[in-house]
């Protein structure tokens, strides 16, 4: 009998969450997994009571569903989400829907909702973010695909997902691959912040020398102002954290990052777009860095450097400076996501909703903060603001806080503590506001040794080529860009 609203294929951490958080709100979800014994296992325990259904094949799961037909998958992403694509289409009929909510690349998104398309099946990629919690409670969702389904998953969608200030997490960001781009550059975003905090930390602990209990109250400190986030939050509470012999386990943390890959596509795709998110992409970088710990080791046996002197000044107020630089440099960083999120709209004829996009990600998801109500506040004001920077409010945010920034950056310099995010953010913000930069020199370098022609400041467009040592040729290379 067609009963259910919805079916959920996989059943781990996530696809359990969400068909409770589902049940929740009333709607009928039938499981399915791969391996069928975790379905008769998780309605005899995690949905017992509930109103779930089980399903032992696709078959049977198809034969449950209502009209059109919403089949959502929370499963390990690449083959294992095109498997079931294809053993689901000769199931469905035209007007049915597959949603894939697990972490995919947007590419491959972009050709699905394609093959899909010429089938009849409406595809939607759906980032999903908030783990194990937001799944249950309420996650940031953010869908994408064929225009067509989302009347159709609309209120499930909206139904389940965070809400902030009443106001659904959720809304439809654009076609194709859309959604999966919007939850990467989430994440290479929440690299970035957590590199921040890191650094942050590092300058706490090394120049000035603060114990853990004093760490962790400062961080709760920022948590009540402009920073209040889940990040601070969650880092305010490890600071303090004493493991069964009543060590901070922080220290005890091997100081390896490890990664899944979606920063690393989120440095990808800028660098593809030529958008300059450095903050990103340094935090994937000293990421790597600090995976090269046995290396690391060694080097600082026989790499000489600055050491650390205590810092003599007023400590509470090197502190503010710290909070300040990393109330900078999350805006810049955030200031380049949109700039890639911008340039993807362009190139894939999105028509994203950046007030929306930042609604989306201001509850249930990791970088979930009350500066994104700030932003989503600047795009309303200003749907065509071409760089979050140039809006009044954050303008004048970095105004307030440019001498601690460029303070906190010297000092680290100084003292020889390495704070790429913190620095790399400076260095945009300052390269970002320089009418002139010495890109003019590098032109002529390229000119000179390569005849790649450059173009005159009184007369843009016109690319000319200058023989600069009188033996050169008059030919020039083309103009194009690799
Ligand atoms: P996992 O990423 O661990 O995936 C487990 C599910 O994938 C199980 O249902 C498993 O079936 C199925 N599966 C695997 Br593994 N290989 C398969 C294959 N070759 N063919 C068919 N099914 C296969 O679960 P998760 O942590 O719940 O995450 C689900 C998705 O959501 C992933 O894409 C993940 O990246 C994304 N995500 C996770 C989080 C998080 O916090 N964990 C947050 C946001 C998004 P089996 O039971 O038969 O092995």
């Amino acid at each position: 009998m067609a009963e259910a609203d919805i079916a959920l294929i996989g059943l781990a951490v996530m696809g359990q969450n969400l068909i409770l958080n589902m049940n929740d709100h009333g709607f009928v979800v039938c499981a399915y997994n791969r391996t069928v014994e975790k379905v008769d296992n998780f309605l005899a325990n995690e949905a017992k009571g509930t109103k779930v259904v089980g399903a032992k094949s696709l078959q049977e799961m198809v034969s449950k569903l209502k009209k059109p037909r919403r089949v959502m998958m929370l499963v390990k992403a690449g083959e294992a989400v095109d498997k079931f694509i294809d053993a689901l289409v000769p199931l469905l009929e035209k007007g049915d829907i597959i949603i894939d909510g697990g972490n995919s690349e947007y590419t491959d998104s972009q050709r699905r909702c394609k093959d899909l398309a010429k089938k009849g099946i409406l595809f939607v990629g759906s980032g999903v973010s908030g783990g194990e919690e937001g799944a249950r409670y309420g996650p940031s969702l953010m869908p994408g695909g064929a225009n067509e389904a989302w009347e159709h998953i609309k209120p499930i969608f909206q139904g389940i997902c965070a809400k902030a200030n009443g106001e659904p997490c959720c809304d439809w960001v654009g076609e194709d691959g859309a959604g999966h781009y919007v939850k990467m550059v989430h994440n290479g975003i929440e690299y970035g912040d957590m590199q921040l905090i890191g650094e942050a930390y590092h300058m706490m602990k090394d120049v000035l020398g603060m114990n853990h209990e004093e760490m962790s109250a400062a961080m709760d400190e920022w948590n009540k102002g402009e920073l209040d986030s889940f990040l601070i939050e969650i880092t305010a509470n490890i600071l303090k954290y004493k493991d069964d012999k009543g060590e901070y386990l922080v220290e005890k943390i091997r100081d390896a990052a490890g990664q899944k890959g979606t920063g690393k596509w989120t440095a990808i795709s800028a660098l593809d777009k030529g958008m300059p998110v450095t903050l990103i992409g340094e935090s994937v970088f000293a990421r790597c860095l600090s995976s090269l710990k046995s290396e690391r080791v060694e080097a600082s046996k026989v790499l000489k450097g600055k050491t650390c002197s205590k810092y003599d000044g007023d400590k509470k107020e090197f502190i503010e400076h710290i909070r300040k630089a990393l109330y900078a440099s999350k805006i810049v960083s955030y200031a380049q996501g949109f700039m890639l999120l911008r340039e993807a709209a362009k190139q894939y004829n999105w028509k994203l909703n950046y007030g929306g996009i930042a609604l989306m990600w201001r509850g249930g998801c990791i970088i979930r903060s009350r500066f994104l109500g700030n932003i989503k506040d600047a795009f309303d004001k200003n749907p065509g603001l071409i760089n979050l920077l140039l809006d009044d409010f954050f303008k004048d945010a970095i105004d307030q806080c440019q001498e601690s920034w460029r303070k906190v950056v010297s000092a680290a310099v100084m003292q020889g503590i390495p704070c790429p995010a913190f620095s790399t953010a400076l260095a945009f913000y300052d390269g970002y506001r320089s009418e002139k930069l010495p890109a003019n020199l590098i032109q002529a370098q390229r000119d000179y040794f390569g005849a790649h022609t450059y173009e005159l400041l009184s007369n843009p467009g016109k690319f000319v080529h200058t023989n600069w040592t009188g033996h050169g040729g008059n030919v020039s290379a083309s103009t194009y860009s690799a």
